[in-house]
């Protein structure tokens, strides 16, 4: 007999997430990712001006803030083939970089920590043992006996009232949890902690785009002009003063993650050694590649390659050409939306189509109708394959690619916890890979931080070319992509320009490329293939679903691009 577990919402996470797993005894035998609010922001831009349309699509997500304001701009600047300074380069990685770190920090604490983390255990730990455990791991100042007694008294507080506020709604006391008390207690006073350090860090943002969430960008460079007059009046300008305070954030970046981050992931994974070893999915990798060192143009300059990884093989790597229109496509077989020519054909974005469809069961339903139309989400394609996109991805590609120091870190962190290199095709490896390009995107900030300075030094103060701001110099029809790293994994933002306004614009965001639902041959998504074969030790708790989804840091509003105002739905979980 088959029987669904069904987990909706999936939580801890932003947007909407179904999953519909159908049992064989205890193991999942078939998963079904479906986003469950609708999309359409795309159609909000039709008729635009280019220039105003990042502000726009920027509101996509309020998690990773900046990233498709970043992918609106450099949607547009590739159309028209409009330069940037080197000022607004080097501004804008800092800022793409300073995202990763907020993003994935606070992903691991936030989103996923209590996947692997008894809150309540850590009531049991031994202060004093807790803190020989942390200084034994890392050097963090805040490591006494005193500190984690402290933490533990805040825990017992919340558990004796009766709410456990932030920690409420987890599977608390599920055999699943492997971390002793005292582990458990060191990662929920770093879960607090994260919390203060991630509004410090926010402040990189709000220096140079004026606010988080969603700073100012604009087509054409950075809408923030530097002063040399330093301690002067400089207005909003930013000066001196403004260039240390970045200074400091990235230090408080750096200090975080190398002296808590890191060495709690590495605590972590080597009590789960069995998540090494499964959660993998496709075996398919794709990367666009970001951060430029020569111009976004320049795609060999990019600190972090573009390319596609098929079934492991990491000594081949095949390029990946956005433009290319039989290279990525978006399905709508299984996806509430019609296209013009049909269910079976897909579209390449420059074409692509947003119209709905809805064709599922009536709500409230008990099942979707997974044999047929499932999610909101679209189902891209590379060359008709699934693939999947984000951190992963991109360590997978930078390793494969020969960088040095990613090298170096993953086979320490495989030396250390004594795996093979397969151990990274699993839920913990995604996880793992994570909090690893975070380490050596912490570290490349600082160089784009001192290159900023030596331009500014050296009297360089230009961060926006103006020479393409009149849509009269643009030309009839023109189009572009803005192709971007975001935390999730490969994003692009597609745009055609017809007498300087929006002919058409689509979106194909990471958690689409992870989250999609299944196409016209039954190829499943990334979620699908890596929720296939988990065993549910608990049935009513499913923990191992939240596991290997949250390794993928799930982001359904990107997905869908609008959430519906209704959909505030109580937690529901059945298993029939
Ligand atoms: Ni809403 Fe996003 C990222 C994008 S995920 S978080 O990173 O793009 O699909
Ligand atoms: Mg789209």
């Amino acid at each position: 007999m088959t029987a669904r577990v069904i987990v909706d919402p999936v939580t801890r996470i932003e947007g909407h997430l179904r999953i519909e797993a159908k049992m064989n005894g205890g193991v999942i035998e078939q998963a079904y990712s479906s986003g469950t609010s609708v999309r359409g922001l795309e159609t909000i831009v039709l008729g635009r001006d280019p220039r105003d349309v990042w502000a726009l699509v920027q509101r996509i997500c309020g998690v990773c803030t900046l990233v498709h304001g970043i992918a609106g701009v450099r949607a547009v600047e590739d159309a028209l083939n409009w330069e940037i300074p080197p000022n607004a380069e080097l501004i804008r990685n800092l800022m793409i970089g300073t995202q990763y770190v907020h993003d994935h920090v606070m992903h691991f604490y936030h989103l996923h920590a209590l996947d692997w983390v008894d809150v309540v255990s850590a009531l049991q730990a031994d202060p004093k043992a807790t803190s020989e455990l942390a200084q034994s791991i890392s050097a963090h100042a805040k490591s006494s006996p005193g500190y984690f007694a402290d933490v533990q008294k805040k825990l017992k507080g919340f558990v004796e009232s009766g709410q456990l506020g932030i920690f409420a709604n987890a599977y608390w006391g599920h055999p699943g949890y492997q971390l002793p008390p005292e582990a458990n207690l060191m990662a929920t006073a770093h879960y607090l902690e994260a919390l203060a350090w991630q509004r410090d860090v926010a402040e990189l943002h709000a220096i140079f785009g004026g606010k988080n969430p969603h700073p100012n960008l604009c087509v054409g460079g950075m809408p923030c002009a530097i002063s040399l007059d330093s301690g002067k009046q400089a207005g909003t300008a930013l000066d001196v003063v403004g260039l240390e305070r970045v200074r400091n954030v990235l230090a408080q970046m750096h200090e975080f993650v190398h002296q808590v981050y890191v060495p709690d992931t590495m605590a972590i994974a080597s009590y789960y050694k069995d998540w090494f070893r499964q959660g993998e999915g496709l075996g398919n990798f794709m990367t666009y590649g970001d951060f430029p060192a020569k111009g976004y143009g320049d795609r060999e300059s990019y600190m972090i390659p573009g390319g596609v990884i098929l079934n492991r093989d990491l000594s081949h790597i095949e390029p990946v050409d956005l433009d290319a229109e039989e290279e990525i496509q978006e399905f709508v077989a299984r996806a509430w939306y019609a296209y013009r020519a049909g269910k079976d054909v897909g579209l390449h974005p420059y074409q692509g189509e947003t119209k709905f469809a809805y064709t599922g069961p009536q709500p409230p339903y008990k099942e979707l109708d997974v044999d047929n139309q499932y999610s909101w989400l679209k189902t891209p394609r590379w060359n008709g394959k699934p693939m999947e996109v984000g951190p992963l991805a991109r360590v997978l590609m930078l390793y494969a690619t020969g960088d040095a120091r990613t090298t170096e870190l993953v086979d320490w962190t495989l030396k250390q916890l004594d795996l093979p290199l397969e151990a990274l095709y699993s839920t913990m490896g995604r996880t793992a890979a994570r909090t690893l390009e975070t380490a050596l995107i912490v570290d490349q900030l600082q160089g784009w931080y001192d290159n900023l300075v030596a331009n500014i030094k050296a009297g360089d103060v230009k961060t926006f070319n103006e020479a393409l701001w009149d849509p009269t110099t643009w030309p009839k029809e023109a189009r572009g992509v803005g192709r971007l790293e975001a935390p999730r994994g490969a994003l692009g933002h597609w745009i055609v320009i017809e007498d300087g306004r929006v002919a058409n614009y689509q979106a194909v965001v990471p958690t689409t490329w992870n989250a999609g639902p299944r196409d016209a041959q039954d190829q499943q998504g990334a979620y699908e293939a890596a929720l296939a074969g988990h065993a549910l030790a608990v049935p009513e708790q499913p923990l191992e679903i939240l596991r290997t989804v949250h390794s993928f840091d799930p982001c359904i509003a990107c997905a869908v691009h609008l959430t519906d105002p209704n959909g505030e739905e109580v937690l529901e979980l059945k298993v029939q």
